[in-house]
């Protein structure tokens, strides 16, 4: 491929990628940010060498149909890549990569500030600042639940989900995990961790649940009504990884029913869509999908679409190249 091939990139990227994308492709930006809708889209496949999405662009098999015999790499700006129809892709010779590694810490930072925000309960207590009818401390105001001591279910333990119980740990928590594979004895080891083969068994036995797992075919509503119902009602759950992995609405009738005690969800089913009840509950914390949101994060990642797409078109394999393992 040319080595300055035309690069549409779907989203405003932080300015230091933009510049030196511009100084090293024939670059089209997307100065307002919005999101491409499913004519841009089209558009952007007929025309682009290369195409630079994020998470908020749906890359179906419908919208790969429009792939122009140009469209060679789709260089994602995000780790996950289930936005990509990575079959239909493959199908039409299009290398598709992401940028794995660099938001792990601070997606691990995130998890971490869920797991000890909903028990402690810090957004009810911001709140009550703010509503203006806090009447100074009582012995039994707002009070949470301890997370020194307590069992730390991850589910999925890749990097990240091994970056949250390095952090897990220095907070008392012991690690238990369920993993499509077990990890290898040392670092089993080094984290102290419990494998579970049984994530229904495992479930059933811890306080605090934190999801880590891609969203796959194989992980689409892993949390099930059936298995939440499986959870102690005394339990919490955190997700980071994506919304589909929970049954939203399975989720929110248990956090509404109080068969678990709290939820803290930094990413959701339909993004930017809601199930509406969660909002009105008050034991849960929701966020909005900010895991990488640091501009240290998003400047890594930013370089490693830029790598990818140079090493991609001198020829090379690039970095990232994802690969049907991951699915
Ligand atoms: C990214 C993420 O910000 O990388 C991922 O998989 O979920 C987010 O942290 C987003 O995907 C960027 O496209």
């Amino acid at each position: 491929m040319t080595k300055k091939p035309l690069v549409i990139v779907s989203r405003k990227l932080p300015d230091p990628i933009e510049t030196r994308m511009m100084e090293l492709f024939v670059t089209r930006l997307n100065l307002t940010d919005t999101p491409f809708d499913r004519d841009a889209l089209g558009s952007a496949m007929r025309e682009a060498n290369v195409f630079v999405p994020t998470v908020t662009d749906r890359i179906d098999a419908e919208v790969l149909a429009e792939a122009g015999p140009k469209l060679k790499l789709i260089a994602s700006f995000g780790t996950g890549v289930d936005h990509i129809d990575f079959a239909a892709a493959k199908k039409r010779g299009i290398t598709v990569t992401n940028t794995p590694r660099v938001l792990t810490e601070d997606t691990a930072d995130m998890t971490m500030a869920l797991i000890l925000a909903v028990p402690r309960r810090l957004v009810e207590g911001e709140r009550l600042i703010r509503s203006g009818t806090w009447e100074g401390w009582g012995p039994t105001l707002m009070l949470g639940h301890r997370i020194h001591g307590k069992r730390l279910g991850i589910i999925g333990m890749g990097r990240i989900g091994r970056a949250v119980a390095r952090r897990a740990r220095g907070f008392g928590l012991s690690i238990h995990y369920h993993n499509r594979k077990r990890l290898h004895p040392e670092i089993e080891e080094e984290l102290e961790a419990t494998y579970w083969d049984s994530l229904d068994q495992m479930l059933t036995r811890m306080d605090i649940i934190s999801i880590n797992c891609p969203h796959t075919p194989a992980t689409f509503h892993l949390i099930s009504a059936r298995r939440i119902a499986q959870m102690q009602p005394h339990a919490y759950i955190v997700n980071t990884s994506r919304g589909e992995v929970i049954d939203e609405a399975a989720l929110a009738k248990a956090l509404r029913n109080r068969d678990i005690a709290g939820a803290g969800l930094d990413v959701f089913e339909h993004e930017p869509a809601i199930y509406p009840d969660l909002v009105k509950l008050d034991n849960v914390t929701l966020m909005p999908h900010m895991g990488s949101a640091t501009i240290e994060g998003r400047i890594d990642m930013g370089e490693k679409v830029i790598v990818n797409i140079r090493t991609f078109c001198d020829g090379h394999t690039p970095p990232d190249r994802v690969i049907d393992t991951m699915f």
